[in-house]
This record gives C-alpha cells, sequence and structure tokens, in this order.
C-alpha cells in the first residue's frame, strides 16, 4: 500500500501500517479485531505532500482490517478510511475523502479499510450474474391443484393446528386478504393456509418467465406442519399440500425448458417439534427423539439434539432456535445428522440437487458453524459443480466468502441502504453502505448477491414507501427502487407480487396472496409492465450485467451516478430520489463525443469530458456508449 499526506501535517515522524485481523463471533456477527502486524513504511517524498510505501504479505485467508497512524510531534493520528464498519448496516456510513484524526483511546473506534483474503481457487457460478430471480412464498403463490388443499380433518395429524383456518379459507381468495381491522372480521393470522402449490407454480412459470426472471427462489416445500414449513417434518418429501416430488422434479423441468433455475431452500439448523424426528406431541409413531413430550434415547435422532434431564416444562428441555419451542435445535456436530444432511449418497443436500435443483438456500446461516458449512459447500459442489450457494445472512457476510463457504447471500445490506435511499433519505448514506459492501466482498461474490428489496421476513417494500399514506408516491419509488436494482452487480430479485402492486407490513401481511386477475384480484398492470422494461433492459445490456462497478461518479442527498464498464462499453446509471428533476454535471472516466440514453433512444453530447445529466424525478437513467 501507499499512501501520501499533504506537507502541512506539522512535526512529521513516522507513519505505521497497522494490520489487523477481523474475528466474528456470535449470531449477530460482533466484531472484534486482532493484531496481526505493525509495518514501519518507508518516506517516499513527492511532489504532492510526503508519500509513503509499505508492503504485507498476508499469509493466511481471512478479513483484515488496515490503517495508518502517524506519529507527529503532537501525537499519534490515525488516517483511516472514510466510511464506518457495515456491522450494524442502517444509519452508518458517510463518504468523502479518508480522514486523518486523533487517535482515539479506544483504538475499536478506528475506521478500517478492509481487505478480504479469500481462497485463490474461489469460484462462483458466472451464471449467477444474469440471474433476475423472482422469489415465491408457495402456500401464497397460485392454487393449482384444489384437490390438495388442506383440509380439516384432512388425512394429516398436524391438520389439527389448521382446521380453524382451513375453515375460514376453504376456497382460495374466499375472503379478501385485508389488513387486520382490529374486530377480527378481516384479520389474517400467521397460521392461515390458502391453498397454494407447485401445480400453481408450474401454471405461472410463463408469466414468471414473461416478468424478466430466470430463477426461482422457493421458501420451503418439505412436509411440515406450517404454512412456512421451516419446521421440517420429512426433508426429503414435499408437503402433501404442496404436490409430489415428481411435482417439484416437473416443476424443475418445466422451469429449465424456460431458461429458469430452481433454488430451494430449508433449515438445517432446526426442524419441526411436531415431526418424527422429534415428535413431541405423539403425532407420529414412536421412534422420535422427544416423543410424547418425553426424550427417547432409543430414537435413531436422539444423538441430533440436545436435552436437559431434570427440566420439568418440556419447552425447557430441549433448545428452540430463538427461544421458538416449535423449532428444536439441531446439534450440528452429531455425525448422524451430518451425514443425512449431506455426507449421504442420498443426504437431503444431495436428493435435491438430483431432483433438478440448481442451489440451495440455507437458512440462518450464523447459527450453523462455519465447518459444517466448509464440508457442506463440498459435498454441494461435488454433486454438481455449477450449482449456487446462498446464505440467508442479514450482516456483512465477508467470512462466507472467503471461498470455503457460499457464493452469495441474501442481501439485506443492499436492501436496507436502497429502500431507505428510495424512500428519500441521503444517497451519500446509501452509496457509503453499498461501497463498503464492495470493497469488503470478493467481486466473484459481489456480483452474485441476491439483491432483494422485499422478503417474506420484512415488511414489503411498498409498505416501507408508505403505501398507506400516498399509494401511488409508493409506486414511484418501488420503480426507482427496482430501477436501482436491476443497473446494479448482483442479482436482482423480485419477491412475488411486488411487480403488480402487491403491498403488506409484518408477517402475515408480507404473504398475502398473489392477486390473479382470474380469481377477483387486482395486479397492477402498469407497474408490472414498467417491471417488465426494467428487467428487459438488464437482459438487453450486458455491461449491467457484468460490468466492473467502480466509485461512484457523483453523489449527493438526492443523486447517484455509478459508472459501469465492460470492455469497450461503458454504462453510467443515475438516479434521483426527489421528487423534481435534477440536474448534475459529471466528469466521465472514458472518452466519448456522445452517449445514448438506452430507455429514450436519445443522444446525450459529451462537452469537454463532462455530461450535463437530467435525471427525472423518483426514477434514473442509463446512458451508453453508442
Ligand atoms: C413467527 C412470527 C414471528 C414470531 C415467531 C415466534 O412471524 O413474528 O416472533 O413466529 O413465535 C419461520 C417463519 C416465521 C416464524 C419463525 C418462527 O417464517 O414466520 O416467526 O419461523 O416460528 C432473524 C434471523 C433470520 C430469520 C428471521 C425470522 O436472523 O435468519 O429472524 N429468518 C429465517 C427465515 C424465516 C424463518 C426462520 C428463519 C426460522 O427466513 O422465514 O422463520 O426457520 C432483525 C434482525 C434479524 C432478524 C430480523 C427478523 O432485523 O437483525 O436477525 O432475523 O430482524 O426478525
Ligand atoms: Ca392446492
Amino acid at each position: 500500500v501507499r499512501f501520501s499526506i499533504g506537507n502541512d501535517v506539522p512535526g512529521l515522524k513516522q507513519a505505521t501500517l497497522v494490520i489487523e485481523r477481523r474475528q466474528m463471533t456470535g449470531n449477530q456477527e460482533q466484531l472484534a479485531y486482532e493484531p496481526v502486524a505493525r509495518v514501519a513504511m518507508t518516506p517516499e517524498p513527492h511532489g504532492l505532500g510526503t508519500g509513503f510505501t509499505a508492503r504485507h504479505r498476508f499469509d493466511a485467508t481471512g478479513i483484515y482490517g488496515y490503517w495508518f497512524e502517524i506519529e507527529t510531534d503532537q501525537g499519534k493520528y490515525a488516517l483511516q478510511n472514510n466510511k464506518d464498519p457495515i456491522y450494524w448496516t442502517r444509519e452508518k456510513g458517510s463518504m468523502g475523502p479518508s480522514t486523518v484524526e486523533r487517535l482515539p483511546s479506544n483504538v475499536n473506534r478506528v475506521r478500517r479499510y478492509r481487505q478480504t483474503i479469500h481462497a485463490p481457487g474461489f469460484e462462483v457460478p458466472t451464471w449467477a450474474q444474469d440471474v433476475v430471480y423472482y422469489y415465491v412464498f408457495p402456500e401464497r403463490f397460485r392454487n393449482g391443484d384444489k384437490a390438495n388443499d388442506p383440509r380439516p380433518g384432512g388425512g394429516r395429524p398436524q391438520d389439527r393446528y389448521q382446521d380453524r383456518d382451513v375453515e375460514r379459507h376453504a376456497q382460495w381468495n374466499e375472503k379478501p386478504f385485508k389488513p387486520d381491522t382490529g374486530d377480527g372480521s378481516d384479520a389474517l393470522y400467521n397460521n392461515d393456509f390458502f391453498g397454494g402449490d407447485l401445480a400453481g407454480i408450474i401454471d405461472k412459470l410463463d408469466y414468471i418467465k414473461s416478468v424478466g426472471a430466470n430463477a426461482l427462489y422457493l421458501t420451503p416445500v418439505f412436509r411440515a406442519p406450517s404454512n412456512h414449513k421451516y419446521d421440517a417434518a420429512d426433508y426429503k418429501n414435499i408437503d402433501p399440500a404442496f404436490g409430489t416430488n415428481e411435482d417439484f422434479t416437473r416443476l424443475c423441468a418445466e422451469a429449465a425448458k424456460r431458461g429458469i433455475r430452481v433454488i430451494p431452500d430449508t433449515s438445517l439448523n432446526h426442524v419441526g417439534a411436531d415431526s418424527p424426528y422429534f415428535n413431541r406431541y405423539g403425532n407420529f409413531p414412536a421412534g422420535g427423539a422427544f416423543d410424547n413430550g418425553r426424550p427417547n434415547p432409543a430414537s435413531p435422532y436422539y444423538g441430533w439434539f440436545k436435552f436437559k434431564p431434570g427440566e420439568k416444562d418440556p419447552n425447557k428441555q430441549y433448545q428452540g432456535w430463538v427461544g421458538v419451542s416449535d423449532l428444536p435445535e439441531i446439534d450440528k456436530n452429531n455425525a448422524s445428522f451430518r451425514a443425512y444432511a449431506y455426507r449421504d449418497k442420498d443426504s437431503v443436500t444431495n436428493l435435491w440437487l438430483e431432483r433438478g435443483a440448481a442451489g440451495w438456500r440455507m437458512d440462518v446461516a450464523p447459527w450453523v458453524p462455519d465447518d459444517f458449512w466448509r464440508e457442506w459447500r463440498t459435498a454441494v459442489k461435488t454433486k454438481k459443480p455449477d450449482a449456487l450457494t446462498v446464505a440467508e445472512t442479514w450482516f456483512d457476510s465477508s467470512k462466507y466468502f472467503l471461498g470455503d463457504m457460499f457464493d452469495s447471500t441474501m442481501n439485506y445490506i443492499f436492501r436496507n441502504a436502497v429502500l431507505d435511499y428510495a424512500a428519500g433519505k441521503s444517497g451519500k448514506l446509501m452509496a457509503a453502505n453499498l461501497e463498503l459492501m464492495r470493497e469488503a466482498y470478493p467481486p466473484q461474490a459481489f456480483s452474485a448477491l441476491m439483491n432483494l428489496l422485499s422478503t417474506h421476513d420484512q415488511p414489503r417494500a411498498l409498505h416501507h414507501f408508505g403505501e398507506d399514506r400516498n399509494l401511488t408516491e409508493a409506486k414511484q419509488r418501488l420503480r426507482l427502487a427496482t430501477f436501482f436494482q436491476m443497473t446494479y452487480p448482483g442479482s436482482p430479485t423480485i419477491y412475488y407480487g411486488d411487480e403488480v402492486g402487491l403491498g403488506g407490513g409484518d408477517d402475515p401481511y408480507n404473504r398475502a396472496p398473489y392477486p390473479w386477475a382470474d380469481e377477483g384480484g387486482q395486479p397492477d398492470e402498469a407497474l408490472l409492465a414498467d417491471f417488465k422494461r426494467l428487467t428487459q433492459l438488464r437482459h438487453d445490456l450486458p455491461v449491467l450485467r457484468h460490468g466492473r462497478l467502480s466509485e461512484p461518479l457523483h453523489v449527493d442527498e438526492n443523486v447517484v451516478v455509478l459508472a459501469r464498464q465492460d470492455g469497450k462499453t461503458w454504462a453510467l446509471t443515475a438516479t434521483n430520489n426527489s421528487t423534481s428533476a435534477k440536474t448534475v454535471k459529471v466528469p466521465l472516466p472514458f472518452r466519448a463525443d456522445q452517449l445514448r440514453d438506452a430507455l429514450s433512444g436519445d443522444a446525450v453530447s459529451v462537452k469537454d469530458g463532462w455530461i450535463q445529466l437530467t435525471v427525472p424525478p423518483l426514477f434514473g437513467r442509463v446512458l451508453i456508449t453508442p
């Protein structure tokens, strides 16, 4: 590394490069730094001021932070990053030059530059760069087969939980899906069932393709009592209310015909309490680890869990994920579980890849030990070398991208930054957070991130934008966020229904049924047409998918202009989160006499290497080299 500081630093004595290795501990990924090296820097005077250089060879993969300690006769200073660390991504981050500040007494407050040293052979399937995901919560997408709907007394022991709800929603969309009125009449509960299934998804593959998606991410589809199915009762079979294993194979095959890959989801961290593995309620034949609320050492699954003998309350005899007793947590070090999960030939991991999955999304990644994921990745890549591995994380995921765990993650850092910006917060804040991410992640992972706006765990984007206050404006903000998503590196991800104006706050409202017109719903066709235009734009311009992103060309409160380069082609992408048009002047990082607006086709003139650019309110522009 090399840096220089102005000649005006009084009494400059010595500069030291301080390198630390970052430790990540705990589910919420608290950060701590461990000293690695202090390298005295060599002064190297030049015209601009005093320069220093130093060399350090990293000999182990890991996440490193570095900064410069500057000693003067006035005391010690830190030359540090211009952005805050991202582990709480929401509020932090500023853009500006690196700063020299007095060394804080608590050295943890220094803002480190980041260096991720990944394994030399870290490869991420390149197809991920070309992906636009359609993200489906299957119980709520489309009821393609009324015969498999969950029914009162419908044969499955777990249906006893569903009776009340199934009666209320005996027919798909029988009642409009409305926010809770407070009097109970229209309330929606998070254990409601609507009958969505794999047949419905297959029926709508042409639709999914028409939206511009070429990958389909499905939240869990394996047998489980709940509607979300993270409480697995049988990892190796499709839930009967969703269809059959053949339906899954057919879904993958039909999807493949349309150039769509299917990515399933499961939790290898916990199972359902009401499952043959655990059998807390005795709904399955004896043989579970906790038959009828009593630990059963004779069970083949006994070793999968840790029981606390002596506790009277069944809820306290085992550990539920974050205390949720419906989700008994697995001991991930148990060899029998690891065999079942990924070591056996017909392991859960292998089985679904064999049945047609193109990869996996893995639930609650931070709750599972790293060495589990390392072995798991090897199993996945052995079975299917171009399979994609996606972690579910909410914070900085650098440690998963060292080459031995995951290729990608659900990108909540992107979501938080872009939603806040599109809702009106500073463009500088968004740019700082995204730049930190770009700096931290290896490029191959950075361009394969699952860049989402809405998810089944958070209020929908439209809700975030104030659907209750001003629906028209909220939809325009959604167009802006989608524009940003479609022009940024990574895999844009559309949560089913966002494209037709589906709103909704926290669970269960963010999981409302898709409003199909033939079922009395009212999809917003104009919004849908704009989504299609934006996905098309991405597919039409390789530079938006493969182009390298450099530092932002222009960032202010409202306007962010980014540059992408793919060989000789450049694209400038500009967005404006203000309700009025904004004009900015931007220097071009390349030579061109003229640029073309990719949406309108209009020519934009270049003057002395600068362009003057007017960005429409709550939207954006893409300018490309001819
Ligand atoms: C349901 C209700 C909750 C209720 C809970 C307990 O929705 O409101 O508190 O029951 O009774 C699945 C279902 C959920 C269900 C949950 C438990 O989909 O509906 O909750 O099971 O029964 C954290 C984790 C993240 C996790 C979310 C839910 O970090 O990994 O919490 N997401 C995955 C899946 C979920 C799934 C599970 C895990 C469990 O995507 O769908 O839940 O398998 C902050 C924190 C995040 C936190 C996030 C959301 O921003 O920083 O760490 O995510 O809020 O709470
Ligand atoms: Ca059905």
